[in-house]
């Protein structure tokens, strides 16, 4: 057996009931086949492999808070601390109810990858928890806050591991969490990314990661002599990321006639309302169903049903494992010919076969949506230089990233005999750098 399956086999084994763990590790391991084959003396004698899916460190711990009726509630914690040989540990914190260890170390495992793509100095990591923030009121959302970092404090900071936002968490999260880390170490530092603009936070965070996408979707169109003007995109979810893809795309002349929630779906034939949407999900924190009331020609659907609607681009951008196989074959049928990944491992690994083979360009979570995590490392610029940006300034930072993480793993793909398929590009290009680190540091 080669030393690639031998560490897939080993993975399942020693952390079984994670299967979307083992989903990211075999996508990249297998992506690294050929370099692995190239390199196995070396590579086994280093132990590289074991080392890159075995995390650091991972902290798991118990969070309670006491909710509006007086009750103690308990939720567990997380922060997975994946590999820190490029930089300090860097990634979100997602709260969701879906949470549990082997969705963060999923997330913590593409987070090394994705982060080395950006060319910064960032390495790899993951937190959340199974708290559930809809329907909680901003008093119980602070509480839960404020008792999470009680006890994640000790093991961050602005050179140690630095969190962010994910699912379930934004500005009003990650502000609660930088009051109370400020409040127990009295260390005012960039040690979170994604805070408000009146306490270091910096300009275009908010949008970096739905711009960032398309930004990569543009140079991927020119790469391969299509552009995005008057092309139709469906998108799903209508978060953080989806809304700011859908602004952008609309920016760049493209039509984005879908996005969704996790009850159902909007189909606008004129083009999704940003500015209805952003009042819904912003401002009100309410269901798409509201969406209707302000643009009657629209459709709402229960269910999901985004990828049966007739598109040139598809942009996945709510959760992992969103978009299917019989989704894929929909979407190539309808005569879609990109899918870029805004979120994080959105399309399953048979959907993404299909679509490869039916040579569909696809653009990988781990460099499709990099450009958020990328505008986190340009706050910590900021916050180290204590100075702030224009928002031009970041933007155009921003663009020049995902332009140059689109063409490293392009060329990565052409140096492996893989031309186009971007999937195996990625991998490789973000592994490349980490390797060369951890064997320059020794054995750790
Ligand atoms: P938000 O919490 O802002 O929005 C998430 C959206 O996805 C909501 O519309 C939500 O619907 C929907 N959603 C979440 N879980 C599910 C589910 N299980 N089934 C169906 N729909 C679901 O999160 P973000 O926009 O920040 O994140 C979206 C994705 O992008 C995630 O995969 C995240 O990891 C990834 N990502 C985020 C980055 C960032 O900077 N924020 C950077 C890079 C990647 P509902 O409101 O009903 O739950
Ligand atoms: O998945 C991701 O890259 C994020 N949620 C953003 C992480 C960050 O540190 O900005």
């Amino acid at each position: 057996m080669g030393y690639v399956d031998e560490v897939i086999e080993l993975v399942v084994k020693k952390n079984p009931a994670e299967p979307e763990f083992h989903q990211a590790v075999k996508e990249v391991l297998e992506s690294l086949r050929t370099v692995v084959d190239a390199n196995e003396e070396r590579l086994r004698r280093e132990g590289l492999l074991e080392r890159l899916v075995e995390p650091d460190r991972q902290i798991i711990f118990r969070v309670p808070w006491v909710d509006d009726n007086g009750n103690v509630r308990v939720n567990t914690g997380f922060r997975v601390q994946f590999n820190n040989s490029i930089g300090p540990y860097k990634g979100g914190i997602r709260l969701h109810p879906s949470v549990n260890l082997g969705i963060i170390k999923f997330l913590g495992f593409e987070q090394i990858f994705k982060n080395s793509l950006t060319g910064l100095p960032i390495g790899g990591g993951k937190g959340g928890s199974d708290f559930d923030p809809k329907g909680k009121s901003d008093r119980e959302v602070l509480a839960f806050c404020t008792s999470f970092i009680t006890e994640l404090y000790k093991y961050i900071g602005a050179d140690i591991d630095v969190p962010a936002g994910d699912i379930g968490t934004g500005a009003r999260e990650i502000g609660y969490m930088y009051g109370q880390y400020k409040k127990i170490t009295g260390s005012y530092e960039g040690v979170f990314t994604g805070k408000g603009l009146t306490f270091g936070g910096s300009l275009a965070r908010t949008q970096a990661t739905g711009y960032g996408l398309l930004y990569l979707v543009e140079e991927m169109l020119k790469s391969n002599c299509r552009e995005i003007q008057c092309k139709v995109c469906t998108v799903s979810g209508s978060g953080q990321v989806a809304i700011y893809a859908i602004q952008k795309a609309h920016q760049l002349g493209a039509k984005c006639v879908t996005c969704s929630d996790s009850n159902g779906w909007v189909y606008d034939p004129e083009g999704i309302d940003v500015e209805v949407l952003k009042q819904i999900k912003e401002v009100q924190r309410a269901r798409l169903t509201e969406y209707k009331k302000c643009r009657p020609h629209s459709e709402y659907h229960e269910g999901r049903g985004v990828w049966s609607v007739k598109c040139d681009i598809a942009l996945p951008c709510a959760t992992q494992n969103e978009l299917l196989l019989e989704d894929a074959k929909a979407l190539v049928a309808n005569g879609c010919f990109a899918v870029a990944e805004g979120a994080n491992m959105p399309t399953t690994q048979e959907a993404t076969e299909y679509l490869l083979e039916n040579k569909v360009l696809f653009a990988p979570g781990k460099a499709a949506n990099a450009g958020g995590v990328a505008t986190s490392a340009l706050e910590m610029t900021q916050n180290s230089e204590r100075l702030s940006w224009t928002f031009e300034e970041v933007d155009a930072t921003l663009k020049r990233i995902m332009v140059d993480i689109f063409h490293s793993m392009e060329n990565a793909a052409n140096r492996y005999d893989a031309s186009g398929n971007y999937v195996i590009g990625a991998n490789i290009a973000g592994f490349e750098k980490v390797a060369t680190a951890m064997m320059a540091q020794g054995i750790w």
